[in-house]
């Protein structure tokens, strides 16, 4: 690997421009950091459009740097973390909605676009982009791509790579690669935009983004019901899926993180719950009613404490509110925070979740669990302090333990927040020696130097 050194500075210079390439340690420390991790990168480098990445990426490639491509950092496993120097690419000033179709239903976006603003910005067409992860009021689209970034609507609706039809790539040796494009269907040639879809930057570096829109559902409908379990809610899970429903979404919640969102969001939920299920249908106002009758009544079956719904967007919002913000209340409250984002067969949702809550009882550990429970999308949350070694040990011991029985459940170890550096050493548990091979054979074809977020995805042995 090359240097950063002045020669370098002075060459992105040429390319950006001196107020667009940041060098002093208080503007490196605020791209070294996800909600994972950190690692000081040596410059930083705000592109504004593809012709300057692939000059920026033409120099780092004769220079043989590590680019690190990054959004907003919202990231949960280290993703966009430079730990190896080298040139923190941040493409949050590429945000620009280039474009929204009716005619054709997509629209074409650079990468730095917030996921949030970009779903406001079809709705106000009459369009809708489904892919919501939690995080949309602040993580970007490009970052959604680069971990095909999942959230709350995939259970009927799918994850980022559902709407994705094409891309702009720029390579590591500065080649602009262009795939896919404005048409629903296309089989010619191999799927490189699928490919590069959760690639998390080890591939390319995405500038432009094309994406699928359908038309927005006509009314929505919110339930909230309250379980003495956490079993027992996901009984319900089970059988509103068995049934034949697809809500929009279906959340879990258990006790703990209902008791921290209490405190920040003022939540109200009756006593001795230690589970809850914040479940929505969309569709034709004229079948929502039936549904939601039939759901409340399943979720009634398994000895629900309460089942309310929202009769207000206002109360439609707080529900949602606790939801999005449990999360960062938590954290606030915590040293660390591990989101884990396991997947397991719907069948298995009600093991999982029990397996999960049997071992922090046998083990001790501090240990909360929500989830996409529609999807079988769970998140189990470690709170510890991993600066002290003993604990370190005991929480990487359990997830150690959580990794097998998740993939004895034939689950997978990335639902939606993709490797990066938290789950690198368990990738050998789930991914074949052949697959893994292939894997590093198509790393080795589009970047030969190894320059693009080095240090991630890479297996470790056992
Ligand atoms: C969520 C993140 C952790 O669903 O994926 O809240
Ligand atoms: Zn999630």
């Amino acid at each position: 690997m090359g240097k950063v050194d002045t020669a370098l500075v002075r060459g992105l210079k040429a390319i950006v421009g001196e107020r667009r390439c940041l060098t002093a340690y208080e503007d490196l420390r605020c791209y070294s950091y996800d909600m994972y991790a950190r690692g000081l990168p040596d410059i930083v480098v705000l592109p504004e459009n593809t012709g300057e990445i692939c000059r920026i990426l033409a120099l780092a490639y004769a220079e043989e740097i590590p680019v690190i491509p990054r959004g907003a950092g919202s990231s949960l496993t280290g993703g966009p973390v430079p730990v190896r120097g080298g040139i923190a690419l941040s493409l949050t000033r590429m945000n620009r909605i280039l474009e929204i179709s009716s005619l054709d239903r997509l629209a074409r976006v650079e990468p730095g676009v917030v996921t949030g603003e970009f779903q406001k910005a079809v709705l106000r067409q009459g369009l809708f982009y489904p892919p919501n992860p939690t995080s949309a009021a602040f993580c970007t689209i490009g970052g959604n791509v680069a971990t095909n970034a999942g959230g709350a609507s995939g259970v009927k609706y799918g994850v980022t790579r559902d709407y994705l039809l094409g891309l702009k790539t720029v390579l590591s040796d500065g080649r602009v690669l262009e795939t896919g494009g404005r048409c629903l269907k296309r089989v010619t040639g191999y799927d490189f935009t699928q490919l590069l879809c959760g690639s998390e930057g080890l591939l390319g570096v995405i500038t432009e983004i094309t994406l699928r829109l359908i038309p927005p559902p006509e009314a929505v409908r919110t339930i909230l019901a309250h379980y003495p379990s956490v079993e027992r809610a996901g009984q319900a899970v089970s059988d509103i899926l068995h049934a034949g429903l697809i809500p929009a979404t279906l959340e879990l919640m258990d006790g703990r993180f209902l008791r921290a969102v209490k405190r920040v969001y003022g939540l109200d939920y009756p006593a001795g719950s230690e589970a809850s299920l914040l479940i929505e249908i969309d569709g034709p106002e004229a079948v929502l009613s039936g549904q939601q009758v039939q759901i409340e009544a399943i979720c009634k079956t398994f000895g629900a404490l309460e089942v309310r719904s929202a009769q207000t967007e206002a109360e439609r919002e707080t529900l949602w509110q606790a939801r999005r913000g449990g999360t960062a209340a938590l954290a606030r409250q915590s040293k660390f925070l591990l989101s884990l984002d396991y997947a397991v067969p719907i069948s298995a949702i009600p093991k999982a979740v029990a397996g999960i809550q049997e071992m922090a009882n046998r083990r001790n550990l501090d240990i909360v669990v929500i989830g996409h429970a529609g999807d079988g999308n769970l998140h189990p949350m470690f709170i510890y302090d991993p600066d002290d070694p003993e604990q370190a040990r005991r929480y990487r011991d359990a997830e150690d333990e959580l990794c097998d029985l998740m993939l004895s459940l034939h689950g997978t170890l990335s639902g939606e927040h993709g490797i990066g550096m938290e789950k690198a050493r368990y990738l050998q548990r789930e991914i074949s020696q052949v697959e893994l091979d292939l894997s590093a054979g198509l790393k080795r074809f589009f970047d030969p130097k190894s320059i693009l977020n080095p240090g991630k995805c890479e297996p470790v042995s056992p």
